[in-house]
């Protein structure tokens, strides 16, 4: 029965079930019903070693007053769909982001969307509509709005996609060029026990936060960073972290050695680093030869044949402010023992960003350790919790997501510069194409207005689509910026399937808890739409949600069982609740490289020479100054060596915040208890906070020549000199809404309205929040009241 526009009550299978079964997961852990139907409770799983702060209190926030509870419109935007002819007369687009809402009967709603989606697509083609619709969701492998926003699009004949991730977009470009894929690279990292047998110096730049590996996409079911690094430690093996802050390496604290860098420097350390290695003949001539290609050339650059300029121990002191006599140290500890080197993603999400990962694995060559156990490198170990896990990749449950009619696309980060020069050529990873012209917004599951870099330019690009159009769960900055906001369920309103890749078990996760107001699930929501589209069959294929859940389940005990696993039937899986994968799916040790190592020429690497390209001839193809075909050190636009340092003397690192996933629970428990004076903390060095007369507690103006936030001040010496650290994820809440100039105070915290909105390079195009410079004063005047967390006002 294909699901109507009811609301489809999600299946129960008969009787209610037994306690230990009401389970239900997030991408911080797997939890399970408790308390009574009047006060639900959740807990997290038994067998959870170290469940997530993210979670504790979570309830309170998905029954919150923020919730969307019955679809709704912008005021202008209703008036034109209703009256068309208005639209001629009166351009409503430039109050998008400041109008009322108009709540709607479900009914209009659809009839709107679909009526728009069709005008659209008749007037300018599918090529018109934009459903990248990146961002992380729920959970559950089913109820993915990602998934089921892309399926339905693609039923409708296709739209502009994204490629690469916001979390990846410089590494993603790159690591195929230079040594595999980074799904199968990711994958393939040696799992944390052949680590804590074998490593005995462990390299980290940008450390190995416990905080990040709370999650994994699809859900961190048991989480494993903090034992794992007591482990290593407890081996003897110790950690030098090359970092700004001290505080996102979680090993015991015996163990650390912190080296504090200048943030966007890490490259020149490594350059420095490897050539202190070739200078002293400490370097792996056997390995360089035989496993890789391009040594020369690079030996020639860090030796100064280019520019005339060694990129020895002393240049790289002058530029990362780590002392020249460490390095060279260093380079010779790294060689006498075995030697990981782990360079967490954030290093990457910069300017030239391609670098830190490329390099990375050069220095690794260079030492010769790749393929042994617990040498080598880690692209990264700590930034979620799968890396270093040692269970076996299964492919679990996946929404097939159909075939897009559409061929352009843009990288992820590229959308505000696609909203504002359609026509325009971009550079891409060896391509050049224009970026499309949208018209329309199509947005499920994440959420631009936490995400983008530079929120002011964005503002101000999201007001020349005719129509967007957002499911959400919350009224956060995302739903208040979008023409029609459909309410969406959370997970524990609907029945799913939990499965994250290397975890230990398959969840069969449940509704626990009603749907709030007339919230409905995203795929009750397309199916609906597709009705009115004529093109239920091929979305539904004739499926209710139910009816899905056993089909993609089944599918996936079917390639189970091609490879000799044997799953249960569904009805078994779902009245068991879960499936411990540990029990039926065979995993051997998993080691990176070691075949490679063992044998080149008979298991040659997916690269152009079958070995590690320390320069690409690909790549230098290309002819990018800002991406040439070997690591080299490049100046990013700001830094603290920069001109503009004297004017904004701060390096702001906007990490992934520690009590939530990126915006989503920040109305939470857990968040909210880390605001100070309800604002997001900003951890400045003491000496910093000094000069400037601002005190711990302080509601500080974070500002630069893009935008200024209020925050409050925590004095904390982990952050070295000249960084202010703040993390992302306060909701955007500007003074004046839908305003988009650089004076709009943003009264929360939220840090990209600060960060630079410009690609790692013509390569990768990837996300550059790192980059970022601003200045901190105490905040003087009357202080805003905070609104992000209050509902907009709606009107029936
Ligand atoms: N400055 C700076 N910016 C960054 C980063 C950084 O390091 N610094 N990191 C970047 C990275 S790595 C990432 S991955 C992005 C993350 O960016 P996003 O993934 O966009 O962030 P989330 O807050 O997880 O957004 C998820 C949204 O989906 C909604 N949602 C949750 N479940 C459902 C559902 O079932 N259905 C529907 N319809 N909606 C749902 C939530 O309410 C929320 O608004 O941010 C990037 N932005
Ligand atoms: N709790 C929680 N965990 C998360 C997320 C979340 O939102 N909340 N998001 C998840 C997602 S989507 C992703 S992609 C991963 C991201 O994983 P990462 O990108 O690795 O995470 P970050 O916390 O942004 O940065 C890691 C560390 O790098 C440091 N760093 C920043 N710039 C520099 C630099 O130039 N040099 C050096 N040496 N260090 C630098 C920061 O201080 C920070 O401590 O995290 C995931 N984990
Ligand atoms: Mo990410």
């Amino acid at each position: 029965m294909p699901p109507t526009d009811q609301h489809t009550a999600n299946d129960t299978h008969g009787a209610p079930p037994a306690a230990d079964a009401r389970l239900t997961a997030f991408h911080w852990g797997l939890y399970r019903a408790a308390g009574t139907p009047a006060a639900p409770q959740l807990l997290p799983d038994a067998g959870d070693p170290a469940p997530s702060l993210i979670g504790e209190g979570m309830l309170e926030a998905y029954r919150s007053p923020l919730r969307v509870l019955r679809p709704a419109a912008r005021a202008g935007w209703l008036a034109r769909l209703r009256d068309p002819a208005r639209a001629a007369a009166d351009d409503d687009r430039p109050r998008r982001g400041a109008e009322e809402f108009v709540e709607l009967e479900w009914d209009e709603a659809l009839d709107l969307a679909a009526r728009e989606l069709s005008r659209v697509r008749g007037e300018y083609g599918n090529a018109a509509i934009f459903g990248g619709s990146y961002g992380w969701s729920s959970a559950g492998r089913f109820h993915h709005a990602q998934s089921q926003v892309h399926r339905f699009l693609n039923c409708f004949g296709g739209y502009v996609r994204h490629v690469d991730s916001y979390s990846l977009g410089a590494g993603r470009a790159l690591l195929p060029h230079v040594v595999m894929d980074m799904d199968e690279l990711m994958a393939s990292h040696s799992d944390w026990n052949v680590l804590a047998a074998h490593t005995r110096l462990f390299v980290a730049f940008g450390g190995v936060p416990a905080k990040n590996a709370q999650v994994a996409a699809g859900g961190a079911l048991e989480h494993r960073l903090r034992p794992a690094l007591a482990a290593l430690a407890a081996a003897g093996c110790r950690f030098v972290n090359f970092s700004p802050v001290a505080d996102n390496l979680d090993a015991p604290a015996h163990a650390v050695e912190w080296i504090p860098i200048r943030p966007n420097t890490d490259t020149a350390v490594m350059l420095a680093l490897a050539h202190t290695l070739i200078a002293e003949g400490r370097h792996d001539e056997d390995f360089l030869a035989r496993h890789c290609v391009g040594f020369e050339r690079w030996r020639a650059y860090l030796f100064g044949a280019d520019d005339g300029v060694a990129k020895d121990a002393e240049w790289a002191a002058a530029l990362s402010g780590v002392p020249a006599a460490r390095l060279r140290a260093l380079a010779a500890e790294m060689a006498a023992t075995r030697c990981l080197i782990n360079c967490a993603w954030a290093l990457q999400r910069a300017e030239h960003g391609e670098q830190p990962f490329w390099a990375t694995i050069a220095l690794a060559a260079v030492l010769g350790q790749i393929g042994l156990p617990g040498g080598g490198f880690g692209l990264a170990y700590g930034a979620l919790n799968q890396m270093g896990s040692p269970h076996a990749r299964v492919p679990g449950p996946t929404l097939p997501q159909g075939r897009n009619g559409v061929d352009a696309f843009i990288p992820v980060a590229r959308l505000t510069d696609m909203l504002e020069r359609p026509g325009e050529p971009f550079d891409y990873n060896g391509k050049r194409q224009p970026y499309p012209h949208i018209r329309l917004v199509y947005w499920a599951g994440g959420n631009p207005f936490h995400h983008h870099q530079d929120l002011n330019r964005l503002v101000r690009a999201w007001k020349r689509p005719q129509t967007v159009i957002a499911h959400e769960q919350f009224w956060n900055a995302h739903a208040r910026m979008a023409d029609l906001v459909l309410p969406a369920t959370a997970a524990p309103e609907r029945d799913d399937i939990a499965f994250a890749t290397r975890e230990p078990v398959l969840a069969a996760t449940r509704r626990i808890v009603e749907p709030p107001g007339q919230a409905r699930d995203d795929y009750a929501i397309f199916a609906a739409l597709a009705e009115r589209l004529g093109i239920a069959e091929a979305f539904t294929e004739g499926r209710d949600a139910a009816a899905w859940l056993a089909h993609l389940y089944g599918e996936a005990a079917q390639r189970a069982a091609e490879r000799g696993s044997r799953w249960p039937a569904y009805a078994e899986f779902r009245a068991a609740g879960r499936l411990d994968l540990r029990e039926i799916e065979a995993q051997a040790p998993v080691l990176l490289l070691a075949d490679f190592r063992r044998n080149p020429t008979a298991h040659p690497l997916p690269t152009p020479s079958g070995r590690i390209e320390l320069h690409s001839a690909t790549v230098a193809g290309f002819g990018y100054a800002d991406c040439p075909g070997h690591p080299v050190w490049r100046e990013p636009g700001e830094w603290l060596g920069a001109a503009a340092a004297r004017q904004y003397p701060l390096h702001l690192i906007s990490d992934q915040p520690a009590t939530r996933l990126h915006s989503q629970l920040d109305h939470g428990p857990a968040s909210r208890a880390s605001k100070i004076a309800g604002r997001e903390p900003i951890h400045l060095n003491p000496a910093d906070a000094a000069a400037r007369g601002i005190a711990d507690g302080d509601l500080v103006r974070v500002h630069n020549a893009r935008g200024a936030c209020l925050a409050g001040a925590r004095l904390d010496a982990a952050v070295m000199p000249g960084v202010a650290r703040l993390s992302t994820g306060a909701w955007y809440d500007p003074l004046r809404p839908g305003a988009h100039d650089p004076a709009n105070l943003d009264k929360h915290g939220n840090p990209n309205v600060l960060t630079r909105d410009v690609g790692s390079s013509r390569l990768g195009q990837g996300c550059t929040a790192h980059t970022c410079l601003v200045e901190v004063e105490r905040h003087a005047g009357p202080v805003p009241e905070l609104s992000a967390f209050d509902p907009p006002r709606r009107m029936g």
